[in-house]
């Protein structure tokens, strides 16, 4: 670090608005609404307001797979928040979601409407109202719990640390690339060991955990996403790959990807969903 070159940071922080960056249009070193918008409102008692990224898709998925079980008060309407173009810091959005993210949920089955934001926390909002894809044995439950907790605690070395600088940053550097791709190898890795000998991450059951995992570390391993499969060798962990397959042939994981998705080929894509037919 003593290299002349390097950066030396100032006493204090400034935020400077006119770095160039992939994200620097919707950073911004405070919160709060931008603008004024109200969002559109569907006949169902779920309202999601999403995109369909991995922390996005965990909730359609989740979703799909509640109507699957038959779940018909489950019914959602999905609306797409563009997140490039700071929609994620309209006044309605940020009053679901003060962390101005997708996703954000509204129930309007209660009064007043419950908000939920943290892909994590409406995944278990969702499996404790609908009693679905969550053990009731209080030592599964606390393995189910263990392991969504770890993907809500891993996936940002994953996405903000080794994707950001892989594959955003507008310099390839070593050192942030190689601690993360070191970290993130460690967490393939973590998963590898324990579906040695699983079905799923939590035993025999299909649960929130597996979908939660799924949404990030089954992108990693089927979808090269961050162009950076060979670089991270991820064919080498052979039950991660295994468990990913499986679960993307779910059909209800086939729907819930496709819920929110602006992008892909044209005729795959469900921009809002309002009922099964939008897929047809
Ligand atoms: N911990 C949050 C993370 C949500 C998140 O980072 N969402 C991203 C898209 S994947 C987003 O909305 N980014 C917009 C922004 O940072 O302004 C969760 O799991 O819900």
């Amino acid at each position: 670090m003593s290299d002349e070159s390097s950066y030396i940071p100032p006493k204090v922080w400034t935020w400077n608005k006119d770095a160039v960056s992939k994200f620097s249009n919707i950073n911004r070193p405070v919160s709060g609404p931008t603008h004024d918008k109200t969002l559109p409102v569907g006949d169902h008692p779920l309202q999601l307001h999403s995109l369909a990224t991995p922390n996005g898709v965990k909730v359609t998925v989740m979703l799909e797979e509640l109507l699957a079980l038959g779940k018909t008060d489950a019914e959602y309407d999905a609306y797409t928040i563009n997140i490039g173009d700071g929609s994620q810091f309209g006044s309605d959005f940020v009053a679901i979601n003060p962390n101005s993210k997708i996703p954000a949920l509204l129930d309007r089955s209660a009064t007043p409407p419950v908000r939920i934001f943290e892909s994590g926390a409406i995944l278990i909002y969702l499996a404790e109202k609908y009693d679905a894809f969550y053990p009731k044995d209080p030592a599964q439950r606390a393995e189910c719990l263990s392991w969504l907790m770890w993907q809500m605690g891993s996936a940002p070395y994953l996405g903000g640390g080794f994707g950001h600088f892989y594959a955003y940053a507008p310099e390839r550097l070593e050192y942030p690339i190689d601690r993360f791709a070191m970290e993130v190898k460690r967490q393939l890795d973590v998963l590898d060991q324990n579906l040695a000998t699983r079905q799923y991450l939590c035993g025999d059951d299909y649960t929130i955990a597996d979908i939660a995992n799924y949404a990030w570390y089954g992108a990693l391993v089927l979808h090269n996403i961050y162009d950076a499969s060979e670089f991270l060798e991820v064919d080498s962990y052979k039950n991660v790959v295994r468990w990913a397959t499986e679960i993307e042939a779910r059909p209800a994981v086939q729907r819930g990807k496709r819920v929110n998705r602006p992008w892909g080929p044209e005729e795959t894509r469900v921009i809002e969903r309002h009922s099964a037919s939008d897929f047809d």
